[in-house]
């Protein structure tokens, strides 16, 4: 079954990442999770990375701080996301330059500092193209949220913005 590769640098990684994980759970696609350093173990990434397309990985979302590299993504013919995570001292600048920055010829979808949702939503998009199971959960989860900003707003109006504020 086509799957999502979830990668990240480092454990420190991993309480955001898991969002991503959570995300795909919540649609039903599968996935796999791992802690590569591009930096500390490059010839590890090079071998994972080479190995996904058999273990039928399908897109990858990779997440990293700091000097984020992704020097994977060169090597995997399917799309590559990239989440650049706030690091202890840039707030995620340093990993979203270096992310979004690669060179041309290797595209990564970059998206939000720590936004490791919406890139388990982007993949599942990608995949949902091929695959109208996805394609229905996620028209699902759009309509869901839609439904919660309706009933947000009307709750709003029926208690005051003074009660909808003491209740949150
Ligand atoms: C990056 O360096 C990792 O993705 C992580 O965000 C950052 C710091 O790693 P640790 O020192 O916490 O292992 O490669």
């Amino acid at each position: 079954m086509a799957k999502v590769g979830i990668v990240m640098g480092s454990d420190s990684d991993l309480k955001v990442m898991s969002k991503a994980a959570d995300m795909l759970e919540e649609l039903g696609i599968e996935y796999e999770l791992t802690i590569i350093s591009a930096h500390r173990e490059p010839d590890e990434l090079i071998e994972w990375t080479r190995g996904a397309e058999e273990r039928d990985v399908k897109v990858i979302i990779a997440g990293a701080g700091m000097a984020a590299a992704l020097p994977g993504a060169a090597l995997f013919a399917l799309p590559v996301i990239g989440v650049p995570l706030s690091g202890k001292n840039l707030d995620g600048m340093d990993a979203v330059f270096s992310i979004m920055q690669m060179p041309p010829g290797v595209p990564v979808a970059t998206v939000a500092i720590d936004g490791a949702k919406n890139a388990a939503i982007l993949a599942a998009k990608i995949l949902a193209a091929g695959d109208d199971a996805i394609l229905e959960k996620i028209k699902k989860y759009t309509a869901d949220m839609k439904a919660q900003v309706v009933a947000k707003d009307a709750k709003l109006k029926q208690v005051g913005y003074k009660q909808y504020l003491a209740e949150k």
